[in-house]
């Protein structure tokens, strides 16, 4: 399947090399599932990289909740993602000023080096989207920056109007390759794709096939519901890798969000 063909306005108004990357590979893959990979053993990461990979798109770390952390099983995992044809996504929420933020893209875990998405909070203003690109270049490799305009947890404080400055900043700027949506409320993320236009991403998570609360104030919407309201991405974490049996998983979630893309007037 071509991706234009599925993908409508979102591949043909896309000037980012990036977006288009991961429209390919969902494609290749029938698949908009990023896996939140928040296992925190190597381990349990590699199982899951080996038993998911060709049900998912992309793959989500949070490199700073890993008990047994090492560069160079880092470095092997990194290498089993780009084989199993993904793309890597830090979700290291960065927050600071630009400056320390292309800093932080170094240091011991160098996710300038190995990451092709990153979040941001846009708390901070702009410069954080140049500091992180700045991060990238400094290796010369690039990246895109997916900005934080809603959040899944309930209680949030990123109210209406933050969402609206998040966007309008974020749509003029070609270092940003989308924005992170609230999965659980499909009215809602009818409202921020509706701001957003029809050229950037919208990554969701706070989706599971079992819809209601989660752990801790997260909360869960319908998986459907979603991808029909604008989402690009559906981030699944818990609901892939507690389950008794992740490939299942992976698929059944991969089945249910390609056909929901395939049904959208995108
Ligand atoms: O608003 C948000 C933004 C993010 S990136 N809510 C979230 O839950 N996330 C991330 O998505 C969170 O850090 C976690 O890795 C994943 C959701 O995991 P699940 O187990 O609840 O599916």
């Amino acid at each position: 399947m071509m991706a234009g063909d599925v993908w409508g306005k979102r591949w043909s108004n896309s000037t980012s090399e990036i977006a288009r990357r991961y429209m390919e590979v969902a494609c290749r893959k029938q698949s908009l599932v990023c896996l939140a990979a928040d296992r925190n053993t190597m381990a349990g990461l590699f199982d899951l990289i080996e038993s998911v990979g060709p049900h998912i798109a992309a793959l989500k770390t949070h490199v700073d909740l890993v008990d047994d952390w090492d560069k160079d099983s880092w470095s092997k995992f990194c290498s089993a993602a780009k084989d199993a044809d993904l793309l890597i996504f830090e979700d290291r929420k960065f927050a600071d000023i630009g400056k320390i933020s292309r800093n932080q893209m170094a240091g011991v875990y160098d996710i300038r080096s190995w990451s092709d998405l990153v979040t941001a909070h846009l708390i901070s203003g702009p410069d954080i989207v140049d500091g992180l690109q700045a991060g990238w270049s400094d290796v010369g490799r690039s990246g895109g920056v997916l900005l934080l305009a809603q959040m899944s947890s309930r209680g949030n404080l990123l109210h209406p109007n933050y969402t609206d400055e998040v966007v309008a900043n974020g749509c003029n700027h070609p270092g940003v390759f989308g924005f992170i949506g609230n999965g659980s409320r499909p009215d809602e993320l009818a409202e921020l794709r509706s701001k957003v236009g029809g050229e950037k991403m919208i990554w969701t998570p706070g989706v599971n096939l079992a819809v209601g609360d989660g752990e801790m104030g997260q909360r869960y919407g319908d998986s459907r519901g979603a991808v029909l309201a604008g989402s690009d991405c559906i981030i699944v974490g818990s609901g892939i890798h507690r389950s008794d049996n992740p490939e299942k998983s992976a698929k059944e979630y991969a089945d249910a969000f390609w056909n929901a893309l395939l049904e959208r007037e995108t």
